[in-house]
């Protein structure tokens, strides 16, 4: 049993800690709800999020909504272009929005969003707990020059990087513009939230500054991949806008760049259960920063 500095919480998804790549089995349920409770969606939804690692919940927004959020994403886009804050992320090698971090406490709109029961009730139901935003963003994937997010377990990073200490976490993604299966849709291993992808290598220190433009720690190895993908396929989240992707914290994911003409604009929303709040990280890098993920001001999402 590998214990982490300082904290003596048995580390039981120890990562980038000298082990060889290779899978273990998760240690937590995926549904943390018990059968008795009445979910807030049809159930058919529930057993699929609990067999694949994600569900596609199709016209949960409005077209009223959705071009309000598509006008808000435009304005930030534009005013972080200007004032260049640290919550933006830029793609490599050009001035192009990559991310922007934080927005359900920089904009009003994404605020209103990350709250809206329809995202909420689903979020508490699945995590059977009270739940606080433990990271917000909207991914621009840009037409012709948006990029790639090489494969990664979100848990492996949000575990070692951040120390959320078990799968008890979820991320929301919203689509803002269609996902189409050609201008780099999120790809999803359906099953692999089953199986822990230990990573080899380590965690450099302030690892985020690069790993937000081009993830090249914390991932899997070719083998690890190859052997996921045998087991479980590919599939891409393809939606129109207002669809809602629910992929449990753990589930093996990535996205090709896109070079189409059409962006791929979605905002994601990370609920964590109150009760797996953050301790100190597992790696022997210092916390990443309050845009990335939430530590100083842990609050539940009230009802
Ligand atoms: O490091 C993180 O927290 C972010 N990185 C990726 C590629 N997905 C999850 C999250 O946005
Ligand atoms: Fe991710």
């Amino acid at each position: 049993m590998v214990f982490s500095r300082a904290k003596l919480m048995p580390d039981v998804y120890a990562s980038r800690n000298g082990q060889n790549a290779r899978l273990v089995g998760r240690r937590d349920p995926v549904v943390h709800a018990s059968k008795e409770q009445a979910p807030p969606v049809d159930r058919s939804f529930i057993n699929t999020y609990n067999e694949q690692g994600f569900v596609v919940l199709n016209d949960v927004f409005t077209p009223d909504e959705v071009s309000t959020f598509q006008q808000e994403l435009e304005r930030l886009r534009a005013a972080q272009k200007s004032q260049q804050s640290g919550d933006v992320i830029t793609e490599p090698n050009s001035n192009e929005v990559r991310s922007i971090f934080r927005v359900h406490e920089s904009s009003r709109v994404f605020k209103a969003l990350a709250v809206d029961e329809r995202l909420v009730d689903l979020a508490r139901y699945l995590l059977d707990d009270e739940v606080y935003i433990h990271q917000s963003r909207l991914n621009y994937k840009p037409g012709f020059r948006g990029k790639e997010f090489y494969w990664h377990s979100d848990f492996e990073t949000w575990h070692v990087e951040d120390g959320m200490p078990r799968m008890r976490a979820l991320s929301m993604s919203i689509t803002l513009t269609e996902n189409f299966d050609y201008n780099g849709p999120l790809m999803l291993i359906p099953g692999s939230h089953q199986q822990y992808v230990v990573c080899e290598g380590e965690t450099p220190e302030d690892h985020h500054l690069a790993s937000l433009q081009k993830q090249e720690y914390g991932v899997p190895s070719d083998d690890c991949m190859k052997s996921l993908t045998a087991q479980g396929g590919i599939v891409s989240a393809t939606g129109k806008p207002g669809s809602v992707i629910v992929f449990d914290c753990n589930i093996m994911h990535g996205s090709n760049g896109n070079i189409t003409p059409f962006p791929r604009a979605n905002a994601f929303f990370v609920y964590n259960a109150l009760s797996n709040k953050i301790v100190n990280p597992f790696c022997a890098q210092a916390p990443r920063p309050e845009h990335i993920c939430t530590r100083k001001n842990i609050i539940p999402i009230p009802k």
